[in-house]
């Protein structure tokens, strides 16, 4: 879309539905999306959402029980199928991760619209020549397919403005690091250890059927010193506590800003879905990807696309395979037999900055957007 730049509180710029069908995912990026287009790209946008109290556990400032507020300048409302009363659309309508709009506010749409549906991210390389396509609706609209990915020929990854120097000034700061851990409840000894390179971080955020507990086994009978921040609904389970060397931490589920900064500071960060996943290859450390299951294992397709395309050093390579793993594939997930010595964690960490490096550089998402004209 372009034209003219629109007052932050003018009239809505983009009308961006999502319905949450399962996790933290679809509105984790629909949220991420909305604040970027409304306070960063002077976008006014109305973010529709079908499920707020999911919504209101990224952000604890929505309120569950209201159909119309505004939270950090953006204007949400409950998406109601019910409705019959639609307002105006806005110039720009994005269905995120085909939910379908309503059809009454479908009804309104006319040749001045921009109509995107925003896909789920995948490194797969029919995505480039899918990026863009047309679809011809019914009532001669066009809808288009943005897809987000990990090369210039797609919508590219969201990005706040600043991002990088935020992030490169965090890492630069182990005071700033430090008192964040404690903050979160880490003993002041440990956030000490692990700011003065004695004791390594890890942040988990993981699937339940992850062999979270043998990965953390295997990191124990090496002996190193860990801290593994466990986030929500990431847990090894009451039979593994954790042992003198690897030292385990609940914390409670962050705001967006505050996740970046745990995968800021980590020196692995195990990570899940898509949006976690893409703001810890942003955040340039290591990084372990839970993958999505889908019951036809098309996760396992997706999975080797990102590692063909990301190129991490083959012994990571190798975790990941094994990490996604099958839960019954014993002979894969019961042998960590994994060489990470100090030469490893060197070729982990460079390979986790350049790789960095180049997706700081790729379009971003939220200018992608605004830069597609009208269907005809
Ligand atoms: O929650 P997810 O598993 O979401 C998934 C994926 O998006 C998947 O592709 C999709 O098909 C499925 O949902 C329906 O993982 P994801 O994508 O990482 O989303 C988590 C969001 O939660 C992300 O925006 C980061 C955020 N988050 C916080 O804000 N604070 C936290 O403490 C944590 C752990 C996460």
């Amino acid at each position: 879309m372009t034209g003219p730049t629109i007052r932050p509180n003018g009239p809505p710029a983009v009308d961006l539905f999502c319905r949450v069908i399962d996790n933290y995912g679809d509105i984790g990026v629909c949220w991420r999306l909305a604040r970027r287009l409304s306070l960063e790209l002077g976008r006014p946008t109305r973010l529709w959402v079908d499920d707020l109290r999911a919504f209101a556990r990224l952000e604890p400032a929505v309120v569950p029980g209201l159909s119309r507020q505004s939270v950090a300048g953006i204007d949400v409302r409950l998406w109601n199928d019910a409705e019959t009363a639609w307002p105006e659309p806005a110039p720009c309508v994005i269905e995120a991760f085909a939910c379908e709009l309503p059809a009454a506010f479908r009804g309104r749409l006319g040749p001045g619209h921009t109509w995107i549906n925003l896909e789920y991210l995948s490194a797969e390389d029919w995505v480039e020549s899918c990026h863009g396509l047309p679809s011809p609706q019914p009532g001669g609209m066009v809808k288009r397919f943005l897809f987000p990915g990990f090369t210039a020929r797609t919508g590219g990854l969201l990005r706040e403005s600043g991002l990088l120097a935020q992030r490169d000034a965090w890492q630069a700061d182990p005071d700033r690091q430090e008192a964040f851990l404690r903050a979160l409840g880490v003993a002041g000894t440990l956030a000490a250890e692990i700011c003065l390179g004695r004791r390594r971080l890890l942040s988990v955020f993981c699937y339940p059927h992850a062999p979270l507990q043998e990965l953390l086994g295997f990191l124990s009978r090496r002996g190193e010193p860990w801290l593994v921040l466990l986030a929500a609904g990431a847990d090894p389970g009451p039979a593994w506590p954790g042992d003198a060397a690897i030292v385990l931490q609940r914390i409670p589920f962050l705001g967006q800003p505050d996740y970046d900064r745990v995968l800021w500071s980590a020196d692995l960060n195990l990570v899940r879905g898509e949006d976690s996943f893409v703001r810890a290859q942003l955040a340039g450390r290591p990084l372990l990807w839970h993958i999505y299951p889908q019951a036809d294992g098309a996760h396992q397709t997706k999975l080797e696309a990102w590692l063909a395309k990301a190129g991490p050093p083959p012994d990571l390579a190798e975790l990941h395979r094994r990490w996604n793993a099958a839960p019954a594939d014993t002979a894969a997930t019961g042998a960590w037999t994994l060489a990470s010595g100090t030469a490893s964690w060197q070729d982990w960490r460079h390979w986790a900055q350049a790789w960095s490096g180049g997706l700081h550089a790729l379009p971003e998402l939220a200018e992608t957007i605004l830069a597609w004209p009208p269907g005809e």
